[in-house]
């Protein structure tokens, strides 16, 4: 019996080797380029292109076809999705689970609307390898997965709110901050998957204290953090130090963000995945 978790890449992960973890891409597009968020793209060089062009730039999720492809011929798979409530990607996901299941009456999909993205959707996939190791058939991990994600959250800091303000993102009232200099937006994944404004503060060092509130607020006493920061590994390492203060033995991951989240996160943007 062959297992596969397979998650969009807004989860910031990539395919492995085995093909045990299977990444499907979003794709960013100007009226000048696409970018593919596969291994291959250079974030640094789409980041800049970015930052330079001023025509219009937007997203697309993967196609049913995209999902079918990922899912290929393994006989357990696991979905994971970027939140449905501002993609598409989870009702592609969802068709996608109707053709491959019907066209393989054995076979199985499990597919998981993280009601979040990046590293809040590593979580998931991590406790999914978790359970999977402890030995837990596919329908204990489906069901525990809802549990566990009532236990997790994604906080963010970001500092520009333009792409995801002309993308209609974010609320009229938060896109309003888009482009104001030196703010910086801290808010949190709500419980339907849309963007929470939390606070605003002006310079870094405040906005990652006001982070590291949220992060108490939500009740987090030491449990698992991942960190996926746009070109900001000064504000990811200041959080970490924060955190390893209060909880010594919380262990807390940072790595970056690829090509979705780079796209709306933008340069010096952080997302952060917690347990609570
Ligand atoms: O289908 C598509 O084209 C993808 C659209 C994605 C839009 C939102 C991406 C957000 C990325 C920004 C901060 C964290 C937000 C958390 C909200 C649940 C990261």
């Amino acid at each position: 019996m062959k297992f596969r978790i397979v998650v969009d890449s807004s989860a910031d992960l990539f395919t492995t080797e085995d093909n045990s973890v299977v990444s499907v891409p979003l794709k960013i597009m100007t009226n000048e380029k696409e970018y593919v968020d596969n291994e291959n793209l250079d974030i640094k060089e789409m980041t800049e292109d970015l930052a330079a062009y001023h025509g219009k730039s937007g997203s697309a999720c993967p196609g049913v076809g995209d999902w079918l492809d990922a899912f290929g011929d393994a006989d357990r798979i696991f979905c994971i999705t970027i939140t449905s409530n501002l993609s598409g990607s989870y009702n592609s996901a969802m068709v996608a689970k109707e053709t491959f299941e019907s066209d393989n009456p054995e076979k199985k999909v499990c597919v998981i609307d993280s009601l979040s993205t990046g590293p809040e959707m590593k979580l998931i996939k991590e406790k999914i390898e978790d359970l999977l190791a402890a030995g837990k058939s596919f329908e204990e991990v489906c069901e525990a997965v809802t549990g566990y994600q009532k236990s997790t959250h994604l906080l963010f800091m970001l500092k520009s709110l333009t792409n995801l303000a002309n993308n209609g993102r974010v609320s009229p009232a938060v896109a309003k901050i888009a482009g104001v200099l030196g703010i910086h937006v801290v808010g949190i994944a709500s419980t339907v998957g849309t963007l929470e404004q939390k606070a605003k503060s002006r310079g870094e060092k405040k906005a990652i204290i006001s982070l590291w509130n949220q992060m108490k607020e939500l009740g987090y006493k030491g449990g698992k953090v991942i960190i996926d920061h746009c070109f900001n590994e000064e504000a990811a390492k200041q959080l970490a130090e924060m955190i390893k203060q209060e909880f010594a033995h919380a262990v807390v991951k940072i790595s970056t963000t690829r090509g979705l989240c780079s796209f709306y996160a933008e340069q010096g943007g952080m997302l952060v995945g917690i347990e609570c």
